[in-house]
């Protein structure tokens, strides 16, 4: 059921009179609910102004530089899944600067949640870079509340409830391990009666200590590079900015006071993207895109009202794929993907992997073919020693150590944890390594620390079904092997046709760093270890 409702300034507070400072929607626009729709900034707070509810823009009732006031009508929205008649005036979401702003209503029956910091893994003491959240802001669950940064990895916590923040125990600079408390937050009916309201599916509540989700998807982001002050920009366009792997600190703002707006987010990623097709960035691919550099030219992304066409139910992307979704852009675009197909004959291993499977279970373990194929990518590692590189502005890293990456498929999208030393540890080690950490991905208990440093992936769908796919290199890397199912074909051996269990490789590898004729060599060396694992101790 879909009904016309008025979305007008909700309570700010003492504030009259505020400037409209950005429009972040446009008439016919379809939104989400808690989706910004318009930012307000005074002297004192930065607001933003949230979507009641899922529906499409009808029409908007101001214009920048209009003033407005508490109850002035800002937008007329076609919302869907409304339940009540009314119109629900938006609680405005986390503002910068609120010192002054719109005083959290008190929670008659509420509790006082201690927001701790989960497990991160090994990382201890690590710097706080942005707190973004102020004392009297009412936050909904999941709310990114700081923003840690270890040499590794950016993390964003986030707030394991809806609620109030009533205390602020930590500031930027400080530093903090597991366990201890960023924030108290007031919850309960009072507190999230003032909550944005939620008409669209949300992300299933979190437990009470939530891993962060680690900026990166599957390996550190080599970045946040942005001083600990805060950019001058609304929390949405932060929180936008992120989401795209954007240093918000590196975008020029063109807003009023030099206020960074979504647009100009959007124009720093073009001039990116431009940049890369001139062969301007250090590390870039070379020009040679349909344009012949300067300008990928793209068409803008198709509008489609989809419900014109039959019923749609609309949900949030869940966080990880939102994440990982903004890391595979980038490393498809910036990276040119050659994959390179091959069959390892796995007759043998396949026979003694199922000879070993008591013995196995008695120790514990369930070994699969994945098991085997990292103890044999760590031999191809060792034997081309490029495959186990990273690129950096002119130089390649060589690493040293064998860190091995796999990527699982959990209900909430793709992760990929990193089972470390795999040149030190034995198969058993190597498929107990797994067990736990695809357990703890499916569980959504995986820390920052458990997908950082992989020096190769391996993405195996062998599980599921397929012949052969090109799966995306996971930067910092320079290839990914993909696995498909093995299947018994017949195979000639000099004399007749035998039935032989072939297992189908896809090596997709960065061609900036190797040569198709070192690829065709390294899956050639993995389909001969896997025919014979002896080669592996070679
Ligand atoms: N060919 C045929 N059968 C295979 C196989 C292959 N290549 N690989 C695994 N299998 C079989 C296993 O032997 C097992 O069968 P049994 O139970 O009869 O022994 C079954 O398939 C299931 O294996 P599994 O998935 O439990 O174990 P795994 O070690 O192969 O994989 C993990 C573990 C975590 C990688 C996997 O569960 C997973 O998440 N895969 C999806 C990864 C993914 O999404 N990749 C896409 C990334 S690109 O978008």
């Amino acid at each position: 059921m879909s009904q016309l409702i008025e979305v007008k300034i909700p309570d700010i507070g003492d504030f009259k009179d505020v400037p409209v400072i950005e429009l972040a929607v446009n008439p016919g626009d379809r939104v989400a609910a808690e989706q910004t729709l318009l930012t307000l900034e005074s002297d004192k707070a930065t607001l933003d102004v949230p979507s009641p509810s899922a529906g499409v823009v009808k029409e908007i009732k101001v214009k920048v530089g209009d003033t407005v006031s508490e109850g002035s009508l800002v937008v007329l929205l076609e919302a869907e899944n409304v339940a009540t008649a009314s119109a629900v005036a938006p609680a405005p979401v986390a503002s910068a600067p609120v010192a002054a702003a719109a005083p959290a209503a008190p929670a008659a029956s509420g509790g006082l949640v201690e927001v701790k910091v989960p497990d991160i893994g090994d990382f201890k003491d690590v710097p706080i870079i942005e707190v973004l959240v102020s004392v009297g802001d009412n936050i909904a669950a999941e709310t990114a509340v700081v923003t840690l940064e270890s040499d590794k990895a950016t993390m964003d916590v986030p707030a394991p409830t809806a609620g109030v923040v009533k205390e602020l125990r930590v500031k930027v600079g400080d530093r903090v391990s597991e366990g201890n408390v960023i924030l108290i937050v007031e919850t309960g009916a009072a507190a999230l009666a003032a909550a944005p309201t939620q008409t669209v599916a949300s992300v299933p509540a979190p437990a009470p200590a939530v891993a962060p989700a680690p900026v990166a998807s599957a390996a550190p982001v080599p970045q946040a590079t942005a001083p600990a002050g805060k950019a001058h920009a609304s929390p949405s366009v932060r929180k936008f900015a992120r989401e795209l792997g954007v240093d918000i600190a590196k975008v020029p703002g063109t807003g009023p006071k030099g206020r960074i707006q979504q647009q100009d987010v959007q124009n720093f990623i073009k001039g990116v993207f431009a940049q890369i097709a001139g062969g301007a960035l250090p590390g870039a691919a070379p020009a040679g895109g349909v344009t012949g550099g300067g300008e990928l030219n793209l068409l803008p992304w198709p509008k489609v009202d989809f419900a014109k066409f039959g019923p749609v139910e609309t949900k949030p992307l869940a966080r990880i794929k939102k994440i990982s979704g903004a890391n595979l852009a980038r490393n498809w675009v910036m990276i040119p993907h050659v994959t390179q197909f091959d069959k390892a004959d796995i007759t043998d291993l396949e026979a003694f992997r199922k000879a070993i499977g008591p013995e196995a279970e008695k120790a514990g373990v369930k070994v699969t073919m994945l098991t085997f194929l990292v103890k044999a990518c760590v031999a191809a590692l060792k034997k081309f020693p490029d495959f186990n590189a990273s690129l950096d502005g002119d130089n390649l890293v060589y690493k040293q150590y064998f860190h091995i990456g796999f990527a699982a498929d959990t209900p909430n999208g793709l992760v990929v944890p990193v089972i470390r030393d795999c040149d030190k540890k034995s198969v058993y080690d190597i498929a107990r390594d797994m067990a736990e950490l695809a357990k703890k991905a499916r569980d959504g208990k995986l820390g920052p620390a458990e997908m950082s440093g992989g020096c190769f992936s391996i993405s195996s769908l062998g599980g599921i079904g397929g012949t052969a796919f090109t799966p995306i290199v996971n930067a910092p890397e320079v290839a990914i092997l993909g696995v498909s199912k093995s299947a018994l074909e017949p195979v000639w051996d000099g004399k007749a046709f035998v039935p032989r269990l072939m297992l189908p490789l896809s090596l997709s590898y960065d061609h900036r760093v190797i040569d198709g004729a070192a690829a065709a060599r390294f899956t050639s060396f993995l389909t001969q270890a896997l025919a014979d694992m002896r080669r592996v101790l070679l």
